[in-house]
């Protein structure tokens, strides 16, 4: 009998469908497991092979721990709202609710031939009314919440207008008496209490991608552009929804400690955050302006040669002297001109213009010159900066390009070449601080600056509260109605707003989005609905709690079931959301945690990072104009284009690496390729590992691996890449080898030829040790995601078993427990022919038995009553007490012993083993 993979595979899926083997129940009385895969966006492309590594990787993690007794949460969704849906929407006049379905319904089946354990039951999409109507209600919940700084957690908004009624308020925002507030009329009372609440309204400055016609967060900008499509990015005023991290900036930061990411991942979040601590400090100009900067060395404050304003900085119109006037207007166009992206390069060029005016150093009354300059962002600190030449590397280059005399102020750790930053230093030419090191003089110089009432501590973050609002239709609507200026909630009843049906997409007037073009939907009973929808991140930054009780129609999650499945033991993903999604959900977590719907402030325990399934791509050698070069002209060639036939086509064929063109004067897209002989007019390809994806022409489709190969090699063989963590290039050469690996393991129990070839008989010593060994190393492999070094140790296994012809079902049988997580097909269809008992994906995890193990074994003859009756394999290092354990456990022995106790074990090491009975 054959290993026939595609009939196996096929009917094992429906019997698991139609038994409904991966139901997942709620049973408190076992322990629990949450493995989780970040949950893909269904986009049109479908899945490719790079996608399911993750998805194999927390499958077998969960396939063992249900084997292992766990009570195992593995579910499955889809991150349904988007942006590519409504752009596809937009391209070909289809509604994003159809094409979201239609690609859902693709990326179901592509994972179901994986023969994933997914409860499907249990999936969640972000753009279910159901589920966004949880997603809407949430944001009620941070809309009718603040941040309380005493008691360090969010609280109702009705405790914070409760505490000014009653006493007013004074803090860095506002100081009013109750008596006040209450007399403010209902606009400012709102104004003031959306300066508090975590999800609220500003205006503020916006990253407007004019081509994508929305406003996009930080991070889905890369280097001034839209990190989809690669479109420009500018700054625009616009009144947004917020969110407001910047609370939880402290408590994200503490909250690493207790998780486990890799110590990269919980870096790029420190850095996100960028928590900075040091001192605001006024500089006074003799006109009276005051001049806060912000400094994180308030140690160098006797080094400071000059003071620079952000270009924005609201005082640069105020000082500037008449005669700086010109020079600083066309500076000041210069800088508009300029990206964000070009002003925080770090780049030599060195530019800034003097505002005519001076200020005074507080501690030695020094006139200092103030400048402008780009290098100095509006948006961090107080926007402007005292510059200590001598110890920042930026204020050195700065000074050295002006002529600004540079003070020395750290001694002989000033080479005059360039700063040093250090804080090790000892100080001179610093008045009260002279001879202190550096380090230790900055709580001395805040003291001081306290002391003289001209500034204090402080502590800032990098980190901006998150944009919340999209000008764009395939999102959540916000459930809120706005009275002019005042937004208002609707009440939690109504619950989900719908998103209106749409048959056009276009932008709304005024970079609205398309929703404002409705107005049907928009005004009610003269109010109007909010026209922007929630971005990509707010149904992501929970659904994990939706899995726990998807189909509660009363709650987002009963809390007795986010009580029970808790935090997600296991979250696996890609590194690209290590700032976004990760920080966003954190957050959430904490907002529900601090208003007791939940009972964990963290959402995932611990996060493996997969590493990305590089393709191969290639690329044409094109000349200036875009036409592609030749083989002969290729020195005239620096540029490549991407070569659109996609690399199947390449390597099915390796003459193409010299092909040549019809018309080698024809644009790309136009040109039509043909093998011709070596005199012909070649073309150059260029090879190159790049991220899989469509647009790129590098994918493979997991279907055709798994129609060639079956889905239990298709598994194996992405686990045997390489480390899960390891980013590593699709290669389909080493696929036939776990695939002969595969057939090899069939053949142990069943021979093409003779058909079954597995037995009753007892086992050899030699497999026991083999099963022993194998089962201590897949046990430890896969508890530790080592899942590449499992499959190289299964891969011994059988070579050592066929070297053995053991073909013992006690041996075999246990090897399909470990094997399953693995190869789910194979092992049930071969546990069920062997007479395996019950369900394989519940059987008892094997145990290793470290006898077997032992390097010298000895067989020891076992006498009962003086007469040989059996033998048994012992450590050549095994003293009485084992011999005695390992007799009793002898079924030979039990045999003769029909229950009784032996009298007597006599053990003679090396020798010889006597039962004596009564
Ligand atoms: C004096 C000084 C001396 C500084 C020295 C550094 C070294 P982080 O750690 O990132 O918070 N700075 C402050 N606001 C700025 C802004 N809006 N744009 C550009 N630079 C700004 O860095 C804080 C330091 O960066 C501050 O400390 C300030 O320069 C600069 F030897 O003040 B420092």
């Amino acid at each position: 009998m054959e290993y026939n993979f595609n009939t196996i595979e096929k009917k094992w899926q429906a019997q698991w469908k139609d038994t409904n083997a991966y139901r997942v129940e709620n049973d408190f009385s076992k322990p629990k497991c949450y493995v989780l895969d970040m949950f893909p966006y269904p986009s049109g492309a479908g899945l490719h092979v790079g996608h399911p590594l993750g998805y194999i990787a927390s499958d077998i993690y969960s396939r063992y721990k249900r084997l292992k007794g766990f009570n195992v949460l593995h579910p499955m969704g889809f991150d349904s709202f988007g942006l590519p849906a409504e752009q596809y929407a937009i391209e070909t006049g289809q509604h994003p609710a159809n094409t979201t379905a239609q690609n859902i319904k693709t990326f179901k089946a592509q994972l179901d031939k994986i023969g994933f354990c997914y409860d499907w039951e249990r999936e969640v999409q972000t753009s279910d009314e159901s589920f966004y109507r949880w997603t809407q209600w949430i944001f009620l919940q941070l809309y009718k919440s603040y941040y309380c700084r005493k008691e360090n957690k969010a609280r109702p908004i009705a405790a914070f207008v409760a505490a000014l009624e009653a006493n007013g308020i004074a803090d860095e925002l506002h100081t009013f008496s109750a008596e006040q507030w209450k007399l403010f009329s209902e606009e400012k009372q709102q104004q003031i209490l959306m300066q508090y609440r975590l999800a609220f309204v500003a205006w503020g400055e916006v990253n407007w991608c004019e081509a994508l016609g929305t406003v996009l967060a930080n991070d889905e900008v890369v280097n001034g552009l839209s990190e989809r499509g690669g479109h420009m990015v500018e700054k625009k005023r616009m009144r947004q929804w917020y969110l407001r991290i910047t609370a939880y900036a402290d408590r994200l930061l503490e909250g690493l400690e207790k998780v486990s990411f890799s110590e990269s991942m919980k870096d790029m979040q420190r850095n996100w955050i960028g928590k900075s601590e040091g001192c605001e400090l006024v500089f006074a100009t003799p006109d009276g302006e005051e001049i806060k900067v912000y400094t994180t060395r308030p140690d160098t404050i006797f080094g400071v040669d000059f003071l620079v304003l952000a270009p924005e900085h609201p005082l640069v119109e105020k000082i500037v002297s008449t005669g700086e006037q010109a020079n600083i207007d066309a500076y000041l166009t210069y800088v508009k001109s300029r990206s964000d992206r070009e002003r925080m390069a770090e780049v030599k060029q060195v530019t800034g213009c003097f505002t005519g005016a001076y200020a005074t150093n507080p501690f030695d009354g020094r006139q200092i010159p103030i400048w402008i300059a780009e290098y100095v962002l509006a948006g961090y600190g107080t926007g402007a900066i005292m510059a200590v030449p001598c110890g920042d590397q930026r204020d050195f280059e700065f000074a050295r390009h002006f002529n600004i005399a540079i003070t020395n102020i750290i001694g002989d750790a000033f080479n005059g070449d360039e700063a040093n930053a250090t804080k090790e230093a000892t100080l001179t030419n610093s008045g009260f601080l002279n001879d202190m090191r550096m380090r230790d003089a900055i709580d001395v110089a805040i003291a001081k600056i306290e002391q003289l009432a001209i500034g204090k501590r402080k502590v800032n973050f990098r980190m901006r509260d998150a944009g919340f609002s999209r000008q764009r239709y395939w999102g959540e609507p916000f459930p809120v109605l706005w009275q002019k200026d005042t937004p208002y909630p609707i009440s939690e009843s109504e619950l989900p707003l719908v998103l209106p049906f749409a048959d056009t997409y276009g932008p709304g007037p005024n970079g609205e989005g398309p929703l404002a073009n409705m107005t049907g939907w928009v005004n009610v009973d003269g109010q109007k609905r909010e026209t922007s929808t929630m971005p990509g991140y707010a149904g992501s930054s929970w659904y994990f709690l939706r899995y726990m009780d998807p189909h509660n129609t009363e709650a987002f999650c009963d809390r007795k079931l986010s009580d029970y499945w808790n935090q997600v033991d296991i979250y696996i993903g890609g590194t690209e959301h290590a700032v976004g999604h990760l920080l966003y959900s954190r957050m959430w977590t904490k907002v529900l945690f601090d208003l007791g719907h939940i009972g964990f402030d963290e959402p995932f325990k611990k996060l493996v990072n997969q590493g990305m399934i590089t393709g191969k791509s290639y690329f044409f050698a094109v000349n200036e104009i875009g036409n592609i070069v030749s083989y002969q002209k290729q020195h005239t060639s620096k540029e490549f284009i991407r070569f659109k036939y996609g690399h199947q086509h390449v390597e099915a064929n390796q003459k193409l690496r010299r092909l040549v063109l019809e018309n080698s004067g024809s644009t790309v897209n136009e040109v039509i390729i043909w093998e011709q002989d070596e005199e012909g007019d070649y073309i150059v390809l260029k090879e190159e590992a790049e991220k899989m994806s469509k647009s790129k022409f590098n994918v493979d489709n997991p279907d055709d691996v798994v129609e060639k190969y079956g889905a239990d090699t298709f598994r194996m063989y992405e686990m045997f890449l390489g480390p899960v963590e390891m980013s590593k290039p699709w290669d389909t050469k080493g696929i036939e080898g776990v695939h002969r690996f595969l057939r090899k393991f069939w053949r142990l129990f069943f021979d093409d030829v003779k058909g079954q070839v597995f037995t009753e008989e007892l086992p050899t010593q030699a497999a026991l040790k083999t099963l022993h060994k194998t089962i201590k190393k897949i046990d430890a492999d896969t508890a530790s995601f080592s899942y590449n070094t499992a499959v190289s140790a299964f891969m011994v296994c059988v070579n050592e078993l066929s070297e053995q012809k053991c073909q013992s079902v006690q041996i075999l049988q246990p090897l399909l427990i470990l094997l399953s997580p693995y190869a789910p097909h194979i092992a049930a269809e071969l546990w069920q022919l062997s007479g395996g008992e019950g369900l394989l994906l519940d059987a008892p995890y094997p145990e290793y038995n470290e006898a077997y193990l032992a390097e010298e074994n000895k067989e020891y003859p076992v006498s009962i009553n003086g007469k040989l009756r059996t033998t048994i394999s012992m450590a050549t290092s095994a003293v009485a007490a084992d011999a005695e354990k390992a007799v009793l456990e002898n079924e030979v022995v039990l045999k003769w012993l029909e229950g009784k106790t032996p009298k007597k074990i006599i053990f003679v090491p090396n020798k010889m083993i006597n039962v004596v009975l009564g």
